[in-house]
């Protein structure tokens, strides 16, 4: 069986509110993950990646987070392991799946769900705020640097990537995506559908002409009135039950390659219902062991 291994990633440079930054430490320290070693996932904590220098430019931060981080998941894919990111915010995911890419070779599939799209660049975003860029930035749009990273081709294909769970985003980002003809299953078509039909749909999408696939969980795609502690929380989104129900049919997947949870907010989350959802929704998907916790 493979390795589980979890990478922290303290970056909270590419919100407004840089309160993420804190969320693997928070995790780590009171055991919020040991729920998963109690479903048979004896998983190991390989570290927590911080910046190794200021940068005045946020930027400048993403990029270096980006790429300590893009190493180590690359490392670990190459090892035979399965890597667990745990953010920081959504920035992040541009090392993570640029690391997974550069380890598999082939094409790349990306489940991403999501309150929102992640789909802008500097020239449509307003805020500037690179944690509404990642899923742009992986297609091979906005800033060179975090198009770049790792290598300069684009680490996604449009029709390998779908996002489940959008009810907030603006029009150029819609725009784009639409362009690309990458299959976005907003809120609505959850509700009408159904969360297993959809998630069996993104799963042909992504696993259908690639080497393999991950996940990225943005926990604002869940319902802030269940779980408040998250970066920017979005009212309607979908219930952590029927998501932790559905995500348990990944568990034998065999082309999951890896999983990142991101935009923990630990400072929103009196009641720790959110660092609670994040081991719920970890231990329905990540490969069981079913050996000794270690
Ligand atoms: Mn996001």
């Amino acid at each position: 069986m493979k390795d589980i291994v979890v990478i922290g990633a303290a970056g909270g440079y590419g919100a407004p509110n840089q309160s993420c930054q804190d969320a693997p430490e928070v995790l780590r320290t009171f055991g919020f993950l040991d729920q998963l070693r109690q479903s048979g996932i004896a998983y190991r904590w390989d570290g927590i990646v911080h910046l190794q220098k200021n940068h005045a430019d946020p930027l400048l931060s993403v990029v270096e987070m980006c790429t300590l981080l893009a190493e180590k998941t690359r490392k670990t894919l190459s090892e035979g392991s399965f890597p667990i990111v745990v953010g920081g915010d959504h920035s992040c995911a541009i090392g993570t799946w640029s690391g997974a890419k550069s380890a598999i070779g082939g094409r790349l599939g990306l489940i991403w769900i999501d309150a929102h799209m992640d789909s802008h660049t500097f020239r449509t975003s307003k805020s500037h705020a690179i944690h509404g860029m990642p899923l742009a930035a992986l297609l091979g749009y906005g800033d060179e640097r975090l198009t770049h990273i790792a290598s300069p081709s684009p680490k996604l294909l449009p029709e390998d990537v779908c996002l489940i769970g959008v009810r907030s985003f603006e029009e150029d980002e819609a725009k784009l995506l639409k362009r690309l003809g990458v299959r976005v299953f907003f809120m609505e078509e959850i509700r009408r559908r159904g969360i297993d039909a959809v998630l069996e749909e993104a799963l042909s999408i992504v696993d259908r002409e690639t080497a393999g696939f991950g996940v990225s969980i943005d926990l604002d795609a869940l319902d802030p009135e269940e779980e408040p502690g998250v970066g920017s929380p979005v009212p309607g989104g979908i219930l952590k039950a029927g998501l932790s129900a559905a995500l348990q049919r990944l568990r034998s997947e065999k082309h999951l390659l890896a999983i990142e949870v991101v935009e923990y907010n630990p400072y929103l989350d009196g009641k720790f219902a959110t660092a609670r959802a994040i081991s719920d929704l970890l231990a329905a998907m990540a490969p069981s062991q079913n050996g000794p916790a270690c």
